[in-house]
Formats: C-alpha cells, structure tokens, sequence
C-alpha cells in the first residue's frame, strides 16, 4: 500500500472531524453538505480498500455495528445524583439563602444554564478516547450504550486536547431538538410506525435501541453540563470554567451559559429564559443554577439524593391558546369512546399539538368546551395535552356543543385495530415496526381480523401494498416471528382484558404461575391476589367465560406463540419473609405499582409500622410512619433505593447497605 493513502486516510478522518465539530457542536459548518459527503466516500474507499487503514475513532465508524442483544449494567463511577427542584421565586431565595449563610457570604457566584429535557447519560474518556457511554439508569447503576452514542456527532470520539487526563467522565443530556423531532416523527409516518409524544421519549427510544444503525439514524445531538470522575488531572476552580474547558476539548456545552453574581441576577436570568424559551428550537423545563467555586461545592456538599449547591428552578408548563376545530370521539380497544377535541396546531413546549383528550362526557360537560371555542392548552405533566379551560369571553356566537353519541359507525371495527395495535405495544407483544397505520390498513383491507392473524400474515400479501417494500415487509414478519417467544405477563397484558395492567398482570402469573389456572379460577380465587379487587376480578373472569376469548388464544397457540409457566410464588423469593411499609408520595410509579411489585417479589406490604417491619420506604411528606420507624430503629428506604431494590431484588441487602437512611438522625 502506497504510504500516501494512510496519509490521506489520517488527514481525511482529521478533516471529517474538524467538519463534525464545526456542524454539530458549533453550528457553524464551513462546508457545504456535497463536501463533506465527497470526504466522507473518499474516506470510506480508502478504508474498504485497505481494512487495516480503519481506526476504531475512524468517522466512518459512526454508522452503527451489529445489534446488541441487551444493554449491559454499569457502575457509575460516581453516583450521579439528581437535582433539587425550585418551583417559586420563595423556592429559590430561600436556596440562595441557604448555600450564602452556609458559605458565610452575602452573594453566591452561580453559573446559570438551560435545563434541556432529554436524557442524562455519562461518557467515560480514557486517555482522550471515548470508551464507554451509559445511561443514568437509578443513578449508581446505568446501562451501556456505547455503539449508540458513538453514533451522535456531537460527540467526539477523541478529546481535542493535547495532554488528556487519563481518565475523564463528562455528564450531560441527550436529546432531540424541534427540527430533529419533527423530521424524525415525519420519517416515521411515512413508514406507517408509530410516532413519538414527545422530543424526551423520542431520544429515550433511539438511545434505547439494539441495533446502533437505528440509533445513528435518529438527529441525536448532546450538551455537556459537569465533569463527573476524573483521574491524572485537577479540573479548573470554576464550574464556568470547566464547561469552557469542555467546549475547547470538543463537546457540545449550552450556548446560553452565563455567570450570575446573587440571587436577583440569577432570577433575571430565568426571566430571559422563559421568553425567550419558545424560539430556542429545543425543549427545556426550567434553569439549573450551581454554585460557581468548586471549592465551594464541596464546602456544600451533597444530601441524599441532591447537591446542596445546585438547584433546577423549573418552568410552570407552558400554556397556549388555540381553537377548538371539532370535537369527536375515538374507540378505545376495550369498546370504550373518549372524546376528543381537534385542535388548530400549536406548538406546547416543543411539541405541536392538535388534539386533546377530554377523557369522558362528565369531563366534557364539566369544562363546557364546545367547537369553535378558544381554549388554552398546556400538556399534563409536561407531556399528554390537556384542555386546562375555555376562553368563556371570547367564546363565538357560533360555537356548538356537542353531543357524545352511544356508539359510532364501525365501533366494532375501531375496537379491534385498537386491540391489536395494543398486542404489538411495545410493554405486551413488543411487535416492533408494526406502527399504527399498517394495522389500520392491514384490518381495513380484510388481511387480519385479530392479533392471532397477524401470525399468518405472508410476504405476498404484504408486499402487495403500497409504501410497504420487500425488505421492510420481511423485516416485519421477522418482528412478528420474533414476539411468538413471550411470556405470561406480556400476554395478559396484551390480550387487553379491563384494568388489567402491567402489574396486575405480573402479579396474576406469579400467582397462578400458567393460563390454564387463571382460565380456571373463579372470581374469590381471583380476588385473593394482592392488588386484585372484586371489579377487576370480574372482569378477568368475564373475559375467559367467553368462547371467542378462548378460541382466540387456541389460535394464538396453534400459531405458535409460546407463554412458559411461570413458577407460582415459592418461599425462595427474592423478598420472601419481608414485610415493607410505604409511607409518603412516590414520584415515579404509584403506590399501586410499588406494592404488586414489591408482593411479585414475594414481600408483604403492611400498612403499620412494628419492630417486625423489614423496611419503611419514604417517599415526600411521609409523617408519623417515618418517624415511627427511625423510634424503631428500623431501616428506611428512599425511593431511589426502592426502585433499585425492585430492579435487583436479589440485590437487596446490598442495596439496603448502599441506600438505607439509617436513622441518621436517630443515632
Ligand atoms: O439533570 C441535570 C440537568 C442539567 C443535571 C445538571 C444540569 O446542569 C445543567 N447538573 C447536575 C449536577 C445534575 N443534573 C445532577
């Protein structure tokens, strides 16, 4: 091989680099998109020419490698924490009250910086080279998802910096912005899959991907906010100054860092923001405030969960006024009709909105939203849009009420794309790439009736139909093959019998352990699983006393899905002869969800606290079981340490170690 190619090897991925950065994390490319593809193929034919040329931190190498087939744990070097929240003006002061008293000063130095809504992940450079990426996951353990990072580029695969340090974590956000979004939504349309809610899920699930070639074809961008672990290095005194050593060591950091100098500085900074927070062509929640002096933050230092000397002072959600276009309902997959309000598209945090669920006729009727009203819109929980009232003095005179019919055209119909299109959800059958739109046109066109004709579906057929080509249908009947290996929680939960969720339907195969016996149980049997009441006890018993129920998973069978037994609950549970009490609001699963999974892994929750009690889980504004329990001495679990404790069961004196509050008070 001629000693020039190498040479032009190094200097092209070196150009193709300089070129990345220039595009994606300073959006100021200096080329043209021809240019930098000529470089690329160039780049591309050299390597395929000569493989020995191919370096692993080669641009090439970005596109995505073979499938993983999971996502491996990792440790997070060091835990990576989450951030108080402010939601007042009264919430902030009194922080910036806090850290100056603690501090001894009259005005905190803070940097201020845009709170992006996506998803926090932590890159680990060894000597410059990017060797691992991870997801949060509960904060001390994430999953791998180096291919897929590797794939963004944002990201560099090597540090611009001279002497790297010998090992460097750097934290920060992954995410989408509006024009990724909508770009990504629109491509998913076209091939009839479904569309995301919203930027944050959009960048979850591209992240989440085995195969790295979906990934890198998802517009994922990054911004880096903290050095996390480091080692063979001091970082600088500041954390401003350390966000612009990161930016001149090539990552992407947040254009709208600035430094503030007390409290009123720092407020005029998130006014700033939240008007200027609509034309910022990315979705934020609110401003993250840190205290400046590294040698500060660690006078500070850290609460449970939380730095001391950072808070994220969070926006109201965004609110929007529109019009109300019709009002129609739409079927549920249980029969049931939810009416829903069409609205004139609007753009609500990020995301265009042009419907709204008004739940039912009582709701309907309680906000008076008739057609042709001004309504202001916000999304619930920053993410399902919601009607949050009518505009009742610019109302037309020609707004209509509308009248929630009994039943609708082709109800029956409606019901059973929805039926199936909940099978294929990704928490039940996962079928993935059959999207919304194919199992309309697959229904509509006679090709299925039901989930169990999905399994009899050829290429022929598929082929046969517009915008569905050869390999896109072969990799869909792939998919389709694939879901026949399920399990007995899936199933119950896809086959959508009322009220039955996810964890219901855990809770029923550890119970029962196969199909046969919950086909087989009468409603008291039912009922004596935890989590299970006399209504939904019904409702499952109802459902398997009808024969075209039963015919219908005969057919699932014959088809070849396949549900193994689970083993009925035995005394080796990962949790057996534990008795837990949840006190307090849980953020992120209900109390529900927390007990029928902590009885699925063989606990007893009890609503008392005793000296018998294993652990009591606090959760915010807990009162006197807390207390009770510290009185006790028995051991205390935050939720962190709850959701820890329910991903490794088996783990769970470890994690009481790690995670348990102790009565750090009490001793
Ligand atoms: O979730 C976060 C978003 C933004 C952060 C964060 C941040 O800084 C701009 N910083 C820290 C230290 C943490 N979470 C824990």
């Amino acid at each position: 091989m001629p000693e020039s190619d190498a040479a032009r090897a190094a200097r092209l991925r070196q150009l193709i680099n300089h070129h990345d950065h220039r595009y994606y994390v300073l959006d100021d490319p200096e080329i043209s998109d021809a240019a930098y593809d000529d470089l690329l193929n160039e780049l591309k034919g050299l390597e395929a020419a000569h493989p020995v040329l191919m370096t692993s931190d080669s641009p090439t190498q970005r596109v995505g490698g073979k499938a993983a087939h999971e996502f491996r744990p990792v440790q997070h070097p060091r835990p990576m924490l989450s951030l108080d929240n402010a939601f007042t003006v009264d919430d902030f002061m009194n922080f910036d009250r806090r850290v100056a008293t603690r501090l001894g000063v009259e005005v905190v130095s803070y940097t201020a910086e845009t709170k992006l809504d996506g998803l926090a992940v932590s890159l680990l450079y060894d000597a410059g080279v990017l060797v691992r990426a991870a997801t949060r996951g509960d904060g001390e353990t994430g999953e791998e998802v180096t291919d897929n990072v590797r794939t963004i580029r944002a990201v560099p695969l090597l540090l611009h910096v001279k002497q790297p340090p010998a090992l460097l974590e750097v934290r920060g956000e992954i995410y989408l912005d509006e024009i990724g979004f909508a770009a990504l939504n629109r491509r998913q349309l076209e091939r009839g899959e479904k569309t995301f809610a919203n930027p944050r899920n959009a960048a979850a699930g591209s992240l989440r991907q085995l195969d790295s070639k979906i990934t890198a074809s998802r517009p994922l961008t990054m911004v880096c906010y903290a050095i996390g672990a480091c080692d063979g290095w001091d970082p600088p005194d500041s954390h401003f100054e350390c966000l612009q050593w990161l930016r001149a060591a090539g990552l992407r950091v947040s254009p709208e860092t600035s430094r503030v100098q007390g409290a009123a500085a720092a407020l005029a900074y998130y006014e700033a923001m939240a008007t200027r927070r609509a034309t910022l062509g990315y979705a934020i929640d609110g401003v993250v405030y840190k205290v400046d002096s590294r040698d500060a933050q660690a006078m500070l230092g850290q609460a449970a969960k939380a730095p001391r000397w950072a808070i994220a002072f969070k926006f109201p959600p965004e609110e929007r006024a529109t019009r109300v276009l019709d009002i129609d309902v739409q079927v549920g997959r249980t029969g049931a009709l939810t009416p829903v309000a069409r609205l004139a598209p609007v753009v609500v945090g990020g995301v265009t909105v042009t419907n709204a669920t008004l739940h039912n006729a009582d709701e309907l009727a309680r906000k008076d939203v008739r057609i042709g009203d001004l309504v202001i819109v916000r999304r619930a929980g920053d993410v399902i849009p919601e009607i949050v009232r009518v505009v009742l003095d610019q109302r037309p005179s020609t707004a209509t009420r509308y009248g929630m019919p009994d039943a609708v055209p082709d109800q029956a119909r409606a019901q059973r794309i929805q039926s199936i299109i909940h099978f294929a959800s990704r928490r039940a059958l996962d079928i993935e790439g059959l999207g919304d739109k194919w199992v309309e046109q697959f229904v509509t066109l006679d090709l299925i009736k039901d989930a169990a004709d999905l399994y009899h579906l050829t290429l022929e057929s598929l082929v046969a139909l517009e915008r569905l080509g050869e390999k896109s249908a072969t990799n869909l009947l792939a998919a389709i093959a694939a879901s026949k290996q399920t399990t007995l929680p899936r199933l119950l939960y896809g086959i959508g019998i009322k009220e039955v969720g996810e964890a219901t339907a855990h809770v029923l195969a550890e119970q029962f352990g196969s199909l046969e016996r919950i086909m087989q149980a009468s409603c008291a049997e039912l009922e004596q699983v935890p989590d299970v009441g006399p209504i939904v006890a019904n409702h499952i018993h109802a459902y398997f006393a009808l024969a075209e129920h039963r015919e219908f998973l005969a057919r699932l069978r014959i088809a070849g899905v396949h549900w193994p037994n689970t083993e009925p609950r035995k005394a080796d549970s990962p949790l057996a002869g534990w008795t837990v009490v949840l006190t307090g609001t849980l953020e992120s699963l209900t109390r529900d969800d927390a007990t029928a999974r902590l009885q699925a892994v063989g606990a007893k929750v009890s609503s008392s606290v005793s000296k018998k009690t294993s652990v009591v889980v606090v959760g915010i504004d807990a009162g006197s079981k807390a207390v009770k329990a510290r009185e006790l001495k028995v051991p205390i679990l935050d939720e962190a340490g709850l959701v820890a404790l329910l991903a490794k069961p088996l783990a769970a004196t470890s994690i009481l170690d790690r995670h348990a509050l102790r009565q750090a008070a009490a001793e």
